[in-house]
């Protein structure tokens, strides 16, 4: 499986000889590339949907990628039906990229005596295939792995990991794009031709299209290509089912031993859920949440009001039953919170009904990127946002925002801005 010097053979790894598994191929490479057409396809689509859920035209405060230009073009208000979509839409995009990691290695290694051939370039249009095809492997290699690290540890990207990640998929994309569109036609051939072989994957000739990926010299096979494509499969099943729990509760969470927010849940209890960052981690302290300190500021452009957490429970309380879902992917099932409906919040500082404009909230938390969140009109309006005083029929706890915390339907969770202490309405 792996390339062996033998007596005799070109050392260097620029010559065909020196790869000698007998996997390479048209056929191995084939299979792969389409699944990777389809997997990135979906991951490309699924990513820029959750640039455009963080609102970041509507705010420089949500705007993590200040430079976007053109590449913003399509950016749209994210909408809060159904409750569940970032849920789905950024589930989709983690536990795939998660899953497609075996794959997008097999990949690689089956083309990689390609990287080494020499000459570097023959033609013009052959130096020009290779620098895409350096983008393409550069770019899938920094987007796989900058997405698992910011899933796995968020701290190694202090408010980096988007600009990284965004410029980088396209980046990436413009050279998948231009390698799919040479290469998917023979790749479609080469799985037609050999479905009806006996022995699929047999590729004794050299001279069929993409027979220079075949070894000439090939050592004795120790697993067929099947059963090497059945041990990536089993390695991209084994993480889906280490993985994809995250996206659930109860039992199912519990399976997803990979994902940092899979295990068991931080507690029971009513505010028993995933917390994304604690109270203690953000320099919350108890003296400044308490009855007697903390109040709410709401400014419009004519008024501004101040609450107590006493006043506003005598406002008109609302339930909604909303997830949390994190862009690292994890997600919670509909809790029920409780509280003021933002538009009604809206409307005490002189907004008539139906007219609720965009907001910024600001948090107590001084220091760190997610203390302030723009909100748009329609998710200010969705009389299923609340600012929530409750969760599951308790005060909120400390870690999941207390005294005052936003929720609103289809948002990613970053808009769930905890330790509410100031929101602005007006057109931002
Ligand atoms: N003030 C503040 N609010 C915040 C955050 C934060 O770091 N600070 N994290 C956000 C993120 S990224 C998520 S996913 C949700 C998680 O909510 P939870 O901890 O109640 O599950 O809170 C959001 N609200
Ligand atoms: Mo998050």
């Amino acid at each position: 499986m792996f390339p062996a010097y033998r007596r005799g053979m070109p050392r260097s790894p620029s010559s065909p000889a020196f790869w000698r598994s007998p996997l390479r191929g048209p056929w191995f490479t084939s299979v792969l590339g389409v699944v990777l057409l389809g997997g990135i396809t979906v991951l490309f689509v699924t990513g820029l949907l959750s640039y455009a859920a963080y609102n970041p035209d509507l705010s420089p405060v949500n705007d993590m990628t200040p430079d976007k230009g053109l590449l913003g073009f399509y950016l749209f208000s994210w909408p809060t039906d159904p409750s569940w979509l970032y849920r789905l839409t950024q589930g989709v995009h983690v536990t795939l990229g998660i899953v497609l990691i075996p794959v997008l290695l097999a990949k690689l290694w089956s083309v990689v005596p390609k990287l080494f051939t020499l000459p570097p370039a023959r033609s013009l249009a052959h130096a020009l295939e290779r620098i895409s095809l350096l983008l393409l492997v550069g770019g899938a290699l920094f987007e796989f792995t900058t997405g698992v690290l910011n899933v796995q540890l968020d701290y190694v990207f202090p408010g980096s990991f988007y600009p990284l990640h965004f410029y980088g998929a396209w980046v990436f994309f413009a050279a998948f794009v231009a390698h799919a569109v040479l290469r998917v036609p023979m790749a479609v051939r080469t799985l037609r031709r050999m479905k009806d072989e006996r022995h699929p994957g047999d590729e004794r000739h050299r001279d069929e299209e993409g027979g220079e990926l075949v070894a000439p010299d090939p050592a004795p096979p120790t697993v067929s290509r099947r059963g090497a494509l059945g041990f990536v499969g089993g390695g991209s099943l084994l993480l889906f089912a280490t993985t994809a729990g995250h996206s659930f509760d109860g039992p199912l969470r519990e399976t997803a031993l990979l994902a940092p927010h899979g295990g068991a849940e931080p507690g029971s209890g009513p505010a028993g859920f995933q917390i994304n960052k604690t109270a203690a981690s953000r320099g919350i302290s108890a003296s400044e949440t308490s009855g007697e300190a903390w109040r709410l500021v709401v400014e419009g452009p004519r008024r501004t009001v101040r609450l107590s957490r006493a006043e506003l429970l005598r406002l008109p309380l609302h339930s909604s039953a909303l997830p949390i879902a994190c862009v690292e992917g994890w997600s919670t099932s509909d809790q029920w919170w409780r509280g003021v409906r933002l538009r009604d919040l809206a409307a005490l500082v002189g907004y008539e009904e139906g007219a609720a404009p965009d907001v910024l909230v600001e948090s107590l938390q001084r220091h760190g990127a997610f203390r302030r969140a723009a909100l748009r009109d329609n998710q200010v309006r969705d009389p299923r946002s609340l600012l929530a005083l409750f969760v599951n029929g308790e005060d909120l706890t400390p870690d999941h925002g207390y005294p005052a915390r936003i929720i609103v339907p289809a948002a990613p969770g970053v808009l769930n801005t905890k330790w509410v202490a100031r929101m602005t309405f007006g057109d931002l």
